[in-house]
């Protein structure tokens, strides 16, 4: 006991927690995507602007994530400096595959590790969707790895991985690489951005005994087995602390209607499981100096917001009018988001009440012909753009008056948060973040900044947009609540000073696991 206790002061003082708060972290951040370099969903903005957060409140936090061939070297310039790293596969034909290293330094100073492979990234159109993506996610998590224990100039305290795709580190981390010299002391954190996916297949349609359990190797990289491996479960049980995008969502899924098969280990490791919103970042989304818009405003001056309404109608093609109610969706084309609902309660809507509705997305198929459709039947009132777009839906922020995400679940929700800053109000069903970052509008003390329903129904979403419509008429009001949404505070910088906390967490709870192991110091010469 007294060893251990001698052990553990000498420990804090040599590296551990707790760290003195001003005391700067080393974090690796690793992604599949990362904004601006690649961009599908929510993922790769949370990345993108929590790294940069965590730079601004003195951290030095950096990205480690694939060098997409679409990723313009003449854009983003970088230095190569690590050439031929050999990333072992497991496979005997193939044993390595071999990849370099390119830094990159963004304007505001953080550095981006690529990881290039002209086989797996270099020559893949998109960041997803093939049918080898076991062995494109493997590479990049073991590539990550293997850089760390080459690269001789920085080594994280924390390895922040997020979603399936670099669920290998947590598992390689704690396995193979456990007693690497360099590498054994780094924490490692996961955040589950969606649950849905737990790796290259489709876990409901695995039977309950061939699921596997994440406690074996994990298998070679060609290998069909690597396919049906659950890296999803496997970074939950390797991670000392494994979070989600918020409290709520944190909660909802020790369920079965919302675990996704996941629910009991969940709750076996809910000590160690934590919920923080994402943020959004404040000087990119703002709409007093936004670029993307037609005119610049602000709480003060939501006037001109009527202008932006005028270009908007004009980019959809819908006739101009300043006064009527725009109703907007922006965001993946999916049938968590449940649009599938939304397009069954906009039809007698758009039939009875002068409203217009518009929609920026891309995504399900099925989904995408149900707004097309929409928009065949209601040329006038419906403007649909199908696609992911990058600058669209700013201007959709900006001159629509009302916001609808009627989502089945919702583990953040960070486009309704783009929308409140620029006073677009939202309707949401109150679901994981959605719950937590709206607050329901009451007439009585003219409190809240949104509209919120509780069950998946399309009554009770008719009735809440009912309501908005409603209160849209009376303009004094509706400022008010304009006013309320755009200053919530959801900025990355409360965010990040949470993730920082969990960081040291882990570092706390991996400390405690080496001394109580007694592996440290003897363990650091293997
Ligand atoms: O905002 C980024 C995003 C979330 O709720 C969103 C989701 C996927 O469904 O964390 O990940």
């Amino acid at each position: 006991m007294k060893k251990k206790n001698s052990l553990l002061n000498q420990f804090e003082d040599l590296f551990f927690s707790p760290l003195p708060s001003k005391k700067a972290l080393k974090i690796l951040l690793v992604g599949a995507e990362v904004s601006p370099y690649a961009d599908v969903g929510g993922l790769s903005r949370v990345l993108g602007y929590l790294s940069r957060a965590l730079r601004r409140l003195g951290h030095d936090a950096r990205i480690f994530m694939p060098k997409f061939g679409s990723i313009d070297e003449e854009k983003y310039q970088t230095k190569l400096i690590l050439e031929g790293l050999k990333v072992p596969t497991g496979n005997e034909k193939r044993p390595f595959l071999t990849c370099n290293v390119k830094l990159h330094l963004s304007p505001s100073g953080l550095p981006v590790y690529f990881l290039e492979n002209r086989e797996y990234y270099e020559l893949r159109a998109n960041v997803y969707g093939y049918s080898d993506d076991s062995t494109r996610w493997a590479l990049l998590s073991r590539g990550c790895i293997e850089f760390l224990r080459q690269n001789e100039e920085w080594i994280p305290d924390v390895v922040h991985a997020n979603d399936w795709h670099t669920g290998h580190i947590p598992n390689w981390l704690r396995t193979d690489y456990d007693k690497d010299v360099r590498l054994f002391k780094i924490a490692t954190v996961f955040t589950i951005h969606n649950l849905q996916y737990h790796g290259n297949f489709d876990h409901r349609h695995v039977p309950e005994l061939q699921r596997d359990d994440g406690r074996s190797a994990i298998a070679d990289f060609f290998s069909e087995r690597l396919r049906w491996q659950d890296f999803l479960r496997r970074a939950i049980i390797y991670s000392e602390v494994v979070n989600t995008v918020s409290k709520t969502y944190a909660k909802e899924i020790l369920r079965p209607e919302f675990g996704e098969g996941l629910e009991k280990l969940l709750l076996e490791v809910r000590t160690k499981l934590f919920g923080i919103l994402n943020g959004i970042d404040y000087q990119e989304y703002n709409p007093a100096t936004d670029k993307l818009l037609k005119v610049n405003y602000d709480l003060n001056s939501l006037d001109k917001r009527s202008a932006n309404k005028l270009a908007l109608q004009e980019e959809f093609d819908l006739p101009l009018d300043k006064e009527i109610p725009v109703l907007g969706y922006v965001g993946r084309i999916d049938g968590q988001k449940g649009l599938d609902l939304l397009a069954r309660v906009l039809r007698p809507l758009l039939k009875d009440f002068k409203i217009q509705f518009v929609i920026v997305g891309g995504g399900d198929g099925g989904l995408m012909d149900l707004f097309r459709k929409l928009q065949e039947d209601f040329p006038e009132q419906v403007g649909a753009h199908l696609m992911y777009d990058p600058s669209l839906p700013r201007l959709v922020f900006s001159g629509a008056d009302l916001m609808l995400y009627p989502s089945r679940w919702e583990p953040c929700g960070l486009v309704p948060m783009e929308a409140m800053r620029y006073g677009a109000i939202p309707i949401v069903r109150a679901t994981g973040g959605l719950k937590d970052t709206v607050e329901q509008f009451d007439p009585a003390t003219n409190t809240g900044n949104g509209f919120v329903f509780q069950d998946f129904n399309g009554w009770s979403l008719f009735a809440q947009i009912v309501r908005a419509l409603e209160t849209y008429r009376q303009k004094k009001i509706w400022r008010s609540l304009q006013k309320r949404a755009m200053s919530a505070n959801n900025s990355w910088e409360a965010r990040a000073q949470e993730y920082v906390d969990l960081y040291l967490k882990a570092i706390h709870f991996r400390k405690k696991k080496l001394v109580e192991t007694e592996r440290w110091p003897a363990s650091a010469k293997v």
